[in-house]
């Protein structure tokens, strides 16, 4: 199937067209039949001689809907525009072909109508000459009459030769389905229009509503007035939704995959029309079916940041119009440029904005938005429309590498001074770096981390930090040289004063596995308690906790905090008289 949005002044015949086209009726409202004009989006389709399918969304032409016309062709990529051979170029052709051009569609063709009212050449010239200058360039031109049927094998022809001139849909990319209607079915519940420009929906997909953080379920599925288990773009659907009240959802709003869409109310945006200075303060952006007041603040020459009133799913590189509504003027066309600005608080920040968005052209660019956020999760580029295609530093954040390259030195030399300022802490603690370094996650932390530099326990240190600060190293020493032939001997707590070992000293000693602490202030050397057991060992077995204090010379201080370490290491074991013995 292929999408065409009609365009062009209201009377010029785009209605009576698409109806002698599908033989349906693109005017759905009574009003619109009592009137006989287009108030809102109409639908019709028909099958082409190729044998393929062509469906028409039909924009009112009167310059107080075009709103409902922007919302039409939003997401059509391709236009059949309307001229009246009798009336020829009228303000809202211009104002609809000024949209399409903003929008950036590139595909479509003219049909002078009411040919039998007048010569269409005129009207054909002038037409084609305005719209050779946009985003359109040069179009086939068909004369017709809604009336009398002329021409319409040849607009036929020509729609069929659009169609197979449009680039090939693209199916696997994720859903973003601008809702243009949104109803009730007695018996099924909510069911949003629209035209799905990419990607494939089935029944029974879970989606994410534009607006609300809820997700929702596709119950069934419409394309052409027949139920589908799937729809493929490009294709105008119908959804039915599981369990969504119809209150909660309308045109403007958009059936998004789940976790691909960064919903923003702040873009910078690359203008194609009037400059940034020449901006009203606030104008209505139109994107998809959506319409949002925005206020300007001008940047560049042709750069300005966007705030929205509401957020939308916006991608880097998405086009959208400005339109100033109390003028009736489209003010010209945007290329979305960055869905995640960066704030401008600081003096001058306004500057080196426009600086920055000078380099940028809406084409999603990895290198360069890792270059001006430096740490970003891959899923939060994937949300901006960034693909990605480089590995990760860590978990799924990605990091621009020169920056990632200092952030490394700086670990180093933080650990450093850390292991200066504080000689006896085996490293520095994971936490502390991460803050130091302003990381957002400890992952990122432990993947700066390389040899000679290990982490341990929590802590970031050299490899070798387990070697004891020269002080302690000297304290252990006396230790060794004092109690090595009485070694059930603890130091006395002022003889560890003494020989400088404090907590913060034995804890040292005691990570690096120089001293053993059985109890405060209470320390062995390492290897007392495989003597302890040789020795005990040699007693009559069960031996009760005297004969063990006299059998390794050493004081109840010493003796029920050994034994106990003993019993829970399972060299030993406790008997229900409180005797032990020494298990074998
Ligand atoms: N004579 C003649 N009248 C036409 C033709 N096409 C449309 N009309 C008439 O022009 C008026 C406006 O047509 P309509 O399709 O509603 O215009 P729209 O506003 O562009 O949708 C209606 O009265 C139509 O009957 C045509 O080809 N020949
Ligand atoms: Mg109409």
């Amino acid at each position: 199937m292929f999408v065409v949005a009609t365009a062009g002044h209201v009377d010029h015949g785009k209605s009576t067209l698409v109806r002698a086209l599908t033989g349906m009726e693109p005017d759905r409202w009574a009003e619109e039949r009592r009137r006989g004009m287009t108030i809102d989006l109409g639908f019709a389709w028909t099958t082409l001689p190729s044998g393929g399918t062509v469906a028409f969304v039909d924009v009112p032409g009167h310059e107080r809907f075009v709103p409902n016309m922007l919302a039409g062709v939003g997401p059509v990529p391709a236009a059949l525009i309307v001229v009246a051979a009798d009336e020829g170029w009228m303000p809202q052709s211009a104002e609809h072909l000024a949209a399409l051009d903003a929008l950036g569609v590139a595909y479509g063709l003219v049909a002078v109508t009411r040919a039998d009212l007048a010569d269409p050449g005129p009207a054909m010239a002038r037409a084609r000459a305005e719209i050779a200058a946009t985003s359109l360039g040069a179009v086939p031109a068909v004369a017709v009459s809604g009336l009398t049927g002329a021409g319409l094998p040849e607009l036929r022809a020509a729609l069929d030769r659009l169609a197979a001139g449009l680039p090939a849909p693209v199916v696997d990319d994720p859903v973003r389905l601008w809702v243009d209607r949104s109803f009730t079915v007695r018996g099924s519940g909510t069911v949003v229009t629209g035209t799905l420009g990419v990607g494939r929906l089935r029944v029974g997909d879970e989606l994410e509503l534009a607006g609300a953080d809820e997700p929702v379920r596709v119950r069934g599925l419409h394309s052409l007035g027949e139920a589908r288990p799937e729809v493929t773009a490009v294709a105008r659907v119908a959804v039915n939704l599981r369990g969504t009240p119809r209150d909660r959802l309308g045109r403007g709003d958009a059936l998004l995959s789940p976790g691909r869409f960064h919903r923003t109310d702040l873009v910078d945006v690359r203008l194609a029309g009037d400059p940034a200075a020449d901006l009203p303060a606030t104008l209505t952006l139109h994107v998809g079916s959506a319409a949002v007041p925005v206020r300007v603040r001008p940047l560049g020459l042709d750069t300005v940041r966007l705030r929205l009133a509401r957020p939308l799913p916006l991608l880097v590189g998405d086009r959208a119009l400005l339109r100033d509504p109390g003028r009736h003027h489209v003010t010209g066309g945007v290329r979305v440029l960055d869905v995640a600005p960066p704030p401008l608080a600081r003096r001058g920040a306004a500057v080196t904005r426009a600086q920055v968005l000078a380099e940028l052209d809406g084409r999603p660019d990895l290198a360069g938005e890792l270059r001006r956020r430096r740490l970003v999760r891959a899923g939060a580029l994937i949300r901006m429309g960034v693909p990605v295609d480089a590995p990760p530093v860590a978990g799924d954040w990605l990091a621009d590498p020169a920056h990632w390259r200092r952030l490394g030195e700086q670990l180093t030399e933080e650990v450093a001074r850390h292991a200066r300022e504080h000689p006896l802490e085996p490293g520095m603690p994971v936490d502390a770096l991460r803050q130091r370094l302003a990381l957002p996650d400890r992952v990122l932390v432990e993947a700066l981390v390389r040899p000679p530099l290990r982490i341990h326990a929590g802590r970031v240190g050299a490899a070798s930090a387990n070697a004891l600060p020269e002080p302690v190293a000297r304290a252990v020493q006396r230790v060794r040289a004092e109690y090595g032939d009485r070694p059930f001997r603890a130091p006395e707590a002022d003889r560890l004063v003494d020989l400088g070992l404090g907590p913060r000293e034995i804890g040292a000693a005691v990570r690096a596995g120089a001293l053993l602490r059985l109890a405060d202030n209470v320390v062995l050397l390492p290897d007392a308690p495989d003597d302890a057991v040789r020795v005990l060992a040699g007693l009559p077995q069960p031996f009760t906790l005297s004969a063990a204090r006299q059998a390794l010379d050493t004081t109840r201080r010493v003796a029920v905090p050994l034994l106990e370490l003993l019993d829970r290491r399972g060299a030993t074991r406790r008997l229900p008289d409180d005797a032990r013995i020494v298990v074998t």
